[in-house]
C-alpha cells in the first residue's frame, strides 16, 4: 500500500476495532443472556455498546483530532480533516445479549465522502477482516492464522446453489414484508441463513462463507467497512438495479449470483424508499 494516509487510518481503524473487541468480550456479563429477573440486561448491552464507541472515538480523535465521525451511538462531527470514520461498535447486538457469537466491531474510514478504509472485528471467532479501497481484503487470525490470508469471494453457483444470508428487521409489519420475501427466496436457493449482524455477513460474502448476502433498513455504520471489505474480497454490492447499497436495500454476492438475486428482489419489492 502506497499512500502513507491509508496506512495510517487502517492501523488505527484496527487498534481501535481490537480494543473495543476486547472490552466487549471481557466486559460481557457471563449472565446476561438469561439475567431476564435483572432491571434489564439491555441496559447493560446499550452500557457495553456506548462504552465501546466512547473507546473508539476517544482513541481516534487523540491520534487524528481533526476528523470527523458518525456513530450508532451518537457520535456525530463534521471535522475538518476531509476524514470521517463511521463506527458500529457493537454490530450482532441481539447476539450479544444472548452469548452467540456472531457479533464484531466495525469501523471505517471515508475520506471525501468515498469509502477509503473498512476493519471488521469479531472478537469471538478472533478474526479481523480489512479492506484499503484499490488494495484487496484480508483477514487475519482464527482460521486464517497470524499470518493471514487475502479474501477472495466464491465462484458463482446458479442462484439454486447459492447459500445467502439475510436480515429481518426490529420492526414487525417490516418483518413481515420480509417473510414474504424470503418465502419466495427460499425455494429458489440452496438455502437461507440469518446470522444478526450484517458487518459479519458482508465479510463472510468476502471470505467465501456465504455466496451472497441482502437486507433492508440497514444504517450507514452497519454496511461501511464490510461493503468495502466484501468488493475489495471481488464480490458485488449494490442497493436497488443501478444504485449503491445503502438503507433501502443491501445486496452483496459473487458476480454471477448478484444479478439474479438483485433482480428478483426488486421483482418482490424487498427494498424500502
Ligand atoms: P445491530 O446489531 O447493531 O442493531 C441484523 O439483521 C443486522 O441489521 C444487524 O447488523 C443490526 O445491527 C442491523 N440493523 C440495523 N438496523 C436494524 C433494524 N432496524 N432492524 C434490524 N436490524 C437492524
Ligand atoms: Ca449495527
Amino acid at each position: 500500500m502506497t499512500d502513507p494516509l491509508l496506512s495510517e487510518l487502517l492501523g488505527l481503524a484496527q487498534d481501535a476495532a481490537h480494543r473495543a473487541g476486547a472490552l466487549l468480550r471481557d466486559g460481557r456479563p457471563a449472565d446476561l443472556g438469561v439475567a431476564a429477573t435483572k432491571s434489564s440486561p439491555v441496559d447493560v448491552v446499550t452500557e457495553m455498546d456506548i462504552a465501546a464507541e466512547q473507546l473508539i472515538t476517544g482513541f481516534l480523535s487523540e491520534h487524528r483530532p481533526q476528523d470527523g465521525f458518525l456513530g450508532e451511538e451518537g457520535a456525530s462531527s463534521e471535522g475538518s480533516s476531509g476524514i470521517r470514520w463511521v463506527i458500529d461498535p457493537l454490530d450482532g447486538t441481539v447476539n450479544y445479549l444472548y452469548g452467540l457469537p456472531t457479533w464484531a466491531v466495525s469501523i471505517a474510514a471515508e475520506r471525501d465522502g468515498e469509502r477509503v478504509v473498512g476493519v471488521v472485528e469479531v472478537p469471538m471467532r478472533r478474526e479481523t477482516y480489512h479492506a484499503v479501497l484499490g488494495g484487496g481484503a484480508y483477514a487475519k487470525g482464527g482460521a486464517y492464522g497470524d499470518g493471514g490470508a487475502a479474501l477472495r469471494c466464491r465462484p458463482a453457483p446458479p442462484l439454486d446453489q447459492a447459500l445467502v444470508s439475510t436480515g429481518f428487521n426490529y420492526v414487525a409489519d417490516v418483518r413481515a414484508h420480509q417473510a414474504d420475501v424470503a418465502r419466495v427466496l427460499i425455494p429458489r436457493l440452496r438455502d437461507i441463513r440469518r446470522g444478526g449482524s450484517a458487518a459479519i455477513d458482508l465479510c463472510d460474502v468476502a471470505a467465501g462463507r456465504l455466496d451472497g448476502y441482502y437486507e433492508r433498513g440497514l444504517h450507514p455504520w452497519d454496511l461501511a467497512a464490510g461493503d468495502l471489505i466484501a468488493r475489495e474480497a471481488g464480490a458485488l454490492t449494490g442497493g436497488r438495479p443501478g444504485m449503491p447499497a445503502d438503507g433501502g436495500l443491501t445486496v452483496a454476492a459473487s458476480p454471477g449470483v448478484f444479478e439474479p438475486l438483485q433482480s428478483l428482489l426488486e421483482e418482490l419489492g424487498a427494498w424500502h424508499d
